[in-house]
C-alpha cells in the first residue's frame, strides 16, 4: 500500500473562488486524492483558505467586518462550497490557526539561528490618500522585466516574475487608484534564498519526472538575471502572524507580521496539526517528518502555474534551510488558467461563473466532468456555454447515461429488476472485455501520471466502449430469436453498469454513488480485470432502475446562463 500526501495550493479567503480557481488546483487534487483512496492507498488530503496579507484586511473592511470575524465566516462560506463539490479535503483548515502560527514562528527562528535571515532598513510605498502603507498587490505598475502595465508588487501576472513593490514603473495605488504615493523608511526582515541558491539547484535536478512547465519557471527564476533573490518575508500590517523568532520576541519587528507567502505554504503542515486535533490526536508527523515515518510518503501537490516560483524556491528555501528532516514535495502538478467566453475569469472585476453560481444551477458532477475533461493542462484553455453543454450532453447523457437508462429499462421491461443468467459470453463479449483491459491499464496509468484530460478521454472512450456493444449485440432484436443470448447481453450490460460506477467515481461521484446504490452495490474493489469485475453482479443478484442520471442542457437553459453570466457579478 503506498502512502500518498495531498496538497491543494490554498484558496484566498477573500471571497469565493470562481471555475477557474477551482479547476487549476483543488479539482485535479480532488481527483487524485480519489482516485488513490479508491486504489486501496492511504491518502492525505489537506488544503485550507490562505487568510492573511492585504486582500483579507480590505476585504473584511468592505464588508464592515473585524477582519477576524470575516475570516471565520469566509471560511466557513468556502468549506460549505468545498463540499458542495466533493472535494474530499481530510482537512480544510486555516492558515490563521495557532498551529500555523506556532509553526511559522518556529521556521522563522530556525532560518535566523542558520543565519539565513538578515535585516533590511528599507522604503517601502506610504499612500497618503489611503493612510496606510501599500504592500505587495496593492502596488499596481508597469512590470520592469516585460512591460506589462497592470502587474501587481508581488507578482507580475503575465510574465511570473516575483516582484518587489518598488520595482514597478509609474507605481499607483490599487485601492484608490491614487498616484500620491510617498517612500518611507521601515525595517523588514529577508529570507537569504541566494545562500540557498546551490541547495535549491541540486533539489531540483533530483526530480527528473517533473513537469516541463514546472522545472522551466522554477530554474528561470533560479538563473535568469542576477539569479536568485532574497525575499522580504516581513510587512507592515496589523492582520497576520506576528514576527517572533520561535517562542521569543524579535527586538525592533514589533508590530509587524510575516508576509503571507511565508506562511501560506507552512500551512499545508500546520493544517495537518489541526488535522490531527479534530481527529483524536491522529499522528500527523509520520506524513511529514520524514524521521518519523514520512520518507516513504509520496507528496503530491497541485497548483496554478503563478504559484510555482513560490512552490519550488521560496518553501523549499524555508526547509531547506530549517535544516530540519520535513518532507518535501516529491511531484508538484501545475496548471495554465482556464478563460472565461473570450477573457479571463477574474474575480477583482466579478467576471466568469463563481463556484457558489455553478451549484445553484447545476449538480457538481456536471461541472467536475466538464472542468476536468478540459482542464488547462498543456495550454490555457477556455470555457464558453457552447462547449459547456456539447460536453456534458454528450458525453454525459448520451453516453454514460443512454447507456445506463437503456440497459436497465430494457432488462427491467424484459426480465424484471434482478440480473439474468443467460448464455456463456461469446466472442463479441470476449474481445469488448480484452478492449476494455487494455483501456482500464491505459486510464489507470494516465490516473497515476495525473494526466487529467487523457484520463478522461479514455474513460469516455470506456463508456463508448460499452454504447458500441450494446449496439452491436442488440439485445432487443436477439430476443426475438434467442432469449438466452439477450439474458447474457444484459448480464454484462448491467456489470458494465458497475464496472462504470468503480472506473467514474474519481471523476463523478456522485453519479457513482446513484450507480452503485442502484446496482445495490455495498462496497466494491478497483476493477483492474475487466472479466471479473463484469462478473461482480451474478445471476439473481436485484437491482433498481436509477432516476434520469444526467439531464441535458437545452438551449434555452444555455442562453439564459449565457446572459445572467455575461456581466459583473455583484
Ligand atoms: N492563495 C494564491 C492562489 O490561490 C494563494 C496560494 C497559496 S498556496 C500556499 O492562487
Ligand atoms: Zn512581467
Amino acid at each position: 500500500m503506498q502512502r500518498h500526501l495531498i496538497t491543494s495550493a490554498i484558496p484566498y479567503i477573500n471571497g469565493i473562488k470562481h471555475l477557474g480557481n477551482l479547476i487549476g488546483s483543488q479539482l485535479p487534487a480532488d481527483l487524485y486524492a480519489r482516485y488513490q483512496r479508491a486504489r486501496g492507498n492511504e491518502v492525505l488530503f489537506l488544503c485550507a483558505t490562505d487568510e492573511h496579507g492585504t486582500p483579507a484586511e480590505l476585504a473584511a473592511a468592505k464588508a464592515g467586518k473585524p477582519v477576524a470575524e470575516y475570516c471565520a465566516e469566509m471560511h466557513a462560506v468556502q468549506a460549505k462550497i468545498a463540499d458542495g463539490f466533493g472535494l474530499s479535503f481530510d482537512h480544510f483548515g486555516r492558515s490563521s490557526s495557532p498551529q500555523n502560527h506556532a509553526l511559522t514562528q518556529h521556521f522563522a527562528g530556525r532560518l535566523a539561528d542558520a543565519g539565513l535571515i538578515r535585516e533590511v532598513s528599507e522604503k517601502q510605498v506610504y499612500s497618503n490618500a489611503d493612510g496606510r502603507y501599500l504592500p505587495d498587490r496593492y502596488i499596481e505598475g508597469t512590470c520592469p522585466n516585460c512591460g506589462y502595465d497592470k502587474a501587481r508588487g508581488d507578482q507580475c501576472e503575465n510574465c511570473t516574475k516575483q516582484l518587489d513593490p518598488t520595482d514597478l514603473i509609474d507605481p499607483r495605488s490599487a485601492i484608490s487608484g491614487s498616484t500620491d504615493l510617498e517612500v518611507r523608511e521601515t525595517k523588514h526582515l529577508y529570507l537569504r534564498q541566494s545562500a540557498l541558491k546551490d541547495d535549491l539547484n541540486a533539489w531540483i535536478d533530483s526530480k527528473s519526472d517533473w513537469p516541463v512547465l514546472t522545472t522551466s519557471i522554477a530554474k528561470k527564476w533560479l538563473h535568469d538575471g542576477d539569479g536568485l533573490q532574497d525575499r522580504g518575508i516581513t510587512r507592515d500590517l496589523d492582520w497576520g502572524i506576528p514576527v517572533r523568532r520561535g517562542d521569543d520576541d524579535w527586538p525592533g519587528m514589533e508590530g509587524k507580521v510575516f508576509y503571507v507567502w511565508f506562511d501560506a505554504p507552512i500551512e499545508y503542515i500546520a493544517c495537518a496539526g489541526e488535522w490531527s486535533d479534530a481527529n483524536d490526536g491522529a499522528d500527523w508527523e509520520r506524513w511529514w517528518r520524514t524521521d518519523k515515518g514520512a520518507a516513504d510518503v509520496r507528496y503530491t501537490q497541485f497548483m496554478g502555474k503563478d504559484n510555482v516560483p513560490f512552490h519550488t524556491l521560496s518553501f523549499p528555501a524555508t526547509i531547506l534551510g530549517s535544516g530540519e528532516p520535513w518532507k518535501m514535495v516529491d511531484h508538484l502538478k501545475s496548471f495554465n488558467y482556464l478563460n472565461y467566453d473570450g477573457g479571463q475569469f477574474s474575480t477583482s472585476q466579478g467576471r466568469g461563473v463563481f463556484m457558489d453560481q455553478a451549484l445553484n444551477i447545476l449538480p457538481s458532477d456536471y461541472w467536475r466532468w466538464w472542468l476536468l475533461s478540459n482542464c488547462p493542462e498543456t495550454s490555457d484553455s477556455e470555457f464558453t456555454w457552447e462547449l459547456f453543454q456539447q460536453g456534458v450532453n454528450k458525453d454525459l447523457a448520451d453516453v454514460l447515461g443512454n447507456f445506463v437508462s437503456r440497459v436497465t429499462k430494457f432488462c427491467r421491461t424484459k426480465f424484471g429488476e434482478t440480473v439474468p443468467k443467460g448464455a456463456e459470453f461469446g466472442q463479441l463479449e470476449t474481445e469488448l472485455l480484452t478492449d476494455l483491459n487494455a483501456r482500464i491499464a491505459r486510464y489507470c496509468g494516465f490516473m497515476d501520471a495525473m494526466e487529467v484530460r487523457k484520463s478522461a478521454q479514455e474513460l469516455r472512450a470506456i463508456w463508448v466502449a460499452g454504447n458500441e456493444y450494446l449496439q452491436a449485440a442488440a439485445p432487443w432484436a436477439t430476443i426475438k430469436e434467442d432469449e438466452a443470448q439477450a439474458a447474457m447481453q444484459i448480464r454484462l450490460g448491467l456489470n458494465l453498469i458497475s464496472l462504470y460506477a468503480a472506473l467514474s467515481s474519481p471523476f463523478i461521484p456522485d453519479a457513482a454513488k446513484a450507480l452503485q446504490k442502484a446496482m445495490r452495490i455495498d462496497e466494491q474493489n478497483w476493477p483492474v480485470d475487466a472479466k471479473s469485475a463484469t462478473s461482480l453482479l451474478r445471476p439473481g443478484h436485484a437491482f433498481s432502475v436509477p432516476d434520469n442520471l444526467f439531464a441535458k442542457i437545452t438551449d434555452e437553459q444555455r442562453e439564459n446562463w449565457q446572459e445572467q453570466f455575461s456581466g459583473v457579478r455583484t
